[in-house]
């Protein structure tokens, strides 16, 4: 894939604008601290061309700007409208690593040089002047407020409270506004392409792992849906990194998200409606390997051009727990905590395997509890044939240890209208009763 480019408006006095790189149009009306998503564009020189929004497309700045192969850019319209200005910021990382990258960029015309650090006194950032883009440092995931002084003073300009960065990804913080006057200073804070965006021979380039085609968002045009990842080890099938993309049919935009676990094996794309709109969904399953054999996985919908979680397997894991207690005669219970419902198996035809737990009538010798696992299997079905698709999730049911299987919980997941609940959980002996 090419390159990628933004647009920031981060002209505190200027209305919405419009901006153009040669005949392309990169943002339309454009309002102040708003950012478009990456567009797509080749290589090459471009002509950045930016007009006040129903003006006839008439310059107010225009500037020249190179677009090198793979890169990815924010491109930010500053400065008060009477000295406005086109700045091309670099988002391209090195490599990403497990951290959390972020970098700052001042972009507030009438504010000294800063620093920026967290509350309690650690500095990250020293002595950044207007227009300058810091380069990149790393922090820990977690939940930060971060204090903006004017450099070598006490002077707090800024603080920007309970901002959650999440790793393994990148943030650039924009300090935007002004510090005399209206609207005041505020630091956003968004993910950077680089968190999600492949660009194939970069870097910090992502593979596709799986794509699949079909309207997303409902406007009848077929969309391409990406699964992009890094693989650490070129012959395995271990993916990290994963983030998942849709690129419009229509216009060619992009959006994207990162699932919260993002890494496993055998990631896959499935389209299909499961929200009853007959418009397809995305359900996104990664394998979380080892002997657990548990599944991640996801649906999100296009709402309003964003991807919108309505499935998370942590969720369904938190509901869709169990107490398993062998009991006398061969059978072992299974009851779900949350509404006390019990199920029965029976395990009389594998007396010997249980042998030295059952005395010779058949009493159990001794307490033993068995449990079930965290979902392992996610299937899309059309269990009542009406064109949209139910989610049949399976957990396995387990005794002493993990390989001993005394069956599966099968729950039939539907969608109510703003969820999906369950419509049925029974168990099953055997995989082949999916
Ligand atoms: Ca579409
Ligand atoms: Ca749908
Ligand atoms: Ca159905
Ligand atoms: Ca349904």
């Amino acid at each position: 894939m090419a390159s990628y480019i933004r647009v920031l408006h981060a002209s505190p006095d200027s209305p919405a604008v419009d901006v153009y790189a040669n005949e392309r149009t990169l943002a339309k009306t454009l309002t102040y601290r708003n950012f478009t998503e990456y567009i797509p564009l080749q290589e090459g020189n471009y002509n950045i061309k930016v007009s006040l929004s129903g003006s006839q497309g008439e310059a107010i700045v225009q500037d020249n700007m190179r677009v090198y192969p793979n890169s990815i850019y924010t491109v930010a319209v500053i400065g008060m409208q009477r000295k406005i200005c086109i700045m091309p910021i670099s988002d391209l990382i090195a490599s990403v690593g497990l951290n959390i990258n972020l970098k700052l960029v001042h972009l507030s015309p009438d504010t000294a040089n800063l620093d920026i650090g967290l509350q309690n006194g650690t500095n990250l950032f020293k002595d950044v002047p207007y227009c300058e883009t810091t380069n990149y440092i790393t922090l820990p995931s977690g939940t930060y407020t971060f204090q903006v002084k004017v450099t070598d003073t006490d002077n707090v300009v800024l603080t920007v409270p309970n901002q959650k960065l999440t790793s393994p990804k990148v943030y650039t913080g924009y300090i935007v506004g002004l510090s005399n006057s209206n609207p005041p200073l505020q630091m956003l804070t968004p993910l950077d392409g680089s968190s999600y965006l492949n660009t194939n021979d970069s870097p910090s380039g992502k593979l596709i792992i799986d794509s699949k085609k079909a309207d997303v968002n409902g406007d009848q045009v077929v969309d391409t849906v990406f699964l992009s990842g890094d693989k650490p080890d070129p012959t395995s099938p271990f993916t990290e990194n994963l983030s998942v993309c849709v690129e419009d049919g229509k216009n060619n935009k992009i959006i994207c998200t990162v699932p919260p676990s993002n890494a496993g094996y055998n990631a896959n794309l499935f389209l299909g409606d499961f929200n009853d709109d007959n418009v397809a969904d995305i359900l996104i399953r990664i394998e979380s390997g080892g002997s657990g054999g548990y599944l991640f996985a996801y649906v999100y919908t296009v709402l309003n051009n964003r991807l919108v979680n309505i499935f998370d397997y942590e969720d369904f894991n938190a509901n869709s727990q169990y107490q398993v207690n062998f009991m006398d005669n061969y059978l072992v219970e299974v009851t779900q905590i949350n509404n006390q419902n019990t199920f029965s198996i029976d395990l009389s035809n594998r007396k010997e395997e249980f042998s030295d737990i059952y005395d010779e009538n058949g009493k159990l010798i001794q307490p033993l509890q068995g449990s079930v696992l965290p979902l392992g299997g996610l299937i899309p079905q059309d269990t009542d044939n009406d064109g949209n698709f139910e989610l049949i999730a399976i957990q396995r049911i387990i005794g002493r240890f993990n390989a001993e299987t005394l069956g599966y919980v099968k729950t039939t997941l539907d969608w109510d209208g703003t969820g999906f609940t369950t419509i049925k959980t029974e168990i099953v002996t055997s995989i082949d009763q999916f």
